[in-house]
């Protein structure tokens, strides 16, 4: 509320300005992020208030948008609800969580013909809350899917720049790696890095549904089994099972068998891996990401299965 009050003008007026709308809370797709680590730290986010109006009918400024950004791939639901609010599936795009609260009309605004000197002014609206949970999805065209330690840390790491951890233990993935993968001279694709799935997976065992969740965004899975193993066929059943219990979609993406570290292969396994193919329609095929073996036609199979 305010008058205008000048040498020689008396009774000047009503002059209040209204205030400021608060600022949006925006979530925005970046295509730089990978993860929603940030938001496990900072749980907590507030767009500021719009200033007051002012004197001579000046309006306040209105508070700047927050702008809170997440991978691509993030899904936005309801804490209270479930309810999915939003799918941010390309960079740049936007989602309006919240919007700032109105500002409240200043004491100018209520003047009329029967009252000029209106006493009265509007407080701001005040601003919303919501409590959200984000989840990333990632989106990759190739889903590296295998029990912890098959070696699909390693072999991101040789078919594309991403430098994810290796190490001789299971569960050394525990959030998915992004790799693009160079293709002949022009062409490229992605390749996630999940980590590790278990027998129970579905029901939550290990990383469990962690893992799950981000395989429902691949095109295409690529199925590690380390050559070591002592019952491939029994790890592909227990893999693929794993799958359809999480959800029947899972189990009707194109997928395919890669047969890893070939090169501590014995006499039996080249046997054993004909054996696999000729039980399997789909195709069938061995690498090592140490001598490099297989990793040309791994690659060519990859980008097969995409187009
Ligand atoms: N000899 C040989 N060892 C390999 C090969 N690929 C991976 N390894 C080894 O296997 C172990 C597991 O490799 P990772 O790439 O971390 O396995 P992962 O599937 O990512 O494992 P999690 O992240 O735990 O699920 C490491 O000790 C690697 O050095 C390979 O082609 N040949
Ligand atoms: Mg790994």
């Amino acid at each position: 509320m305010s008058f205008r009050r000048e040498k020689f003008v008396p009774k000047g007026g009503p002059d209040g300005g209204n205030g400021g709308r608060g600022g949006d809370v925006i979530l925005v797709a970046n295509g730089q992020l990978h993860t929603l680590l940030d938001h496990r730290y900072r749980r907590e986010y507030a767009a500021p208030n719009g200033a007051p109006g002012e004197p001579s009918r000046r309006s306040g400024k209105s508070g700047r948008a927050l702008r809170i950004e997440v991978p691509v791939g993030t899904v936005v639901r309801s804490e209270e609800s479930g309810a999915m609010l939003a799918d941010l599936v390309e960079d740049g795009q936007e989602f309006i969580v919240l919007p700032g609260g109105a500002g409240g009309r200043g004491n100018a605004e209520f003047a009329t013909a029967t009252n000029q000197t209106p006493r009265k002014a509007e407080s701001g609206r005040e601003g919303k809350d919501a409590q959200l949970l984000l989840e990333l999805k990632l989106i990759a065209d190739v889903g590296l899917v295998g029990f912890p330690n098959a070696g699909k840390s390693t072999l991101i790491s040789v078919i594309s720049a991403a430098r994810p951890r290796i190490a001789d233990y299971p569960f050394t993935t525990l959030e998915p790696n992004l790799g693009i993968v160079r293709y002949r001279e022009y062409d490229s694709f992605t390749v996630a890095d999940l980590p590790g799935l278990i027998e129970g997976a579905h029901e939550g065992k290990g990383l469990g549904h962690k893992f799950l969740q981000h395989v429902e965004r691949t095109r295409v899975l690529a199925m590690l089994i380390d050559c070591m193993s002592g019952d491939y066929q029994a790890d592909v059943d227990v893999l693929r099972n794993e799958l359809s219990s999480y959800s029947g979609e899972l189990s009707e993406k194109p997928w395919f068998i890669a047969v890893s570290k070939t090169d501590t292969a014995d006499e039996e396994t080249q046997e054993r891996i004909s054996e696999l193919a000729s039980r399997h329609d789909v195709p069938v095929l061995s690498f090592s990401s140490v001598s490099q073996e297989g990793i040309n036609a791994l690659k060519d199979m990859m980008w097969r299965m995409i187009t």
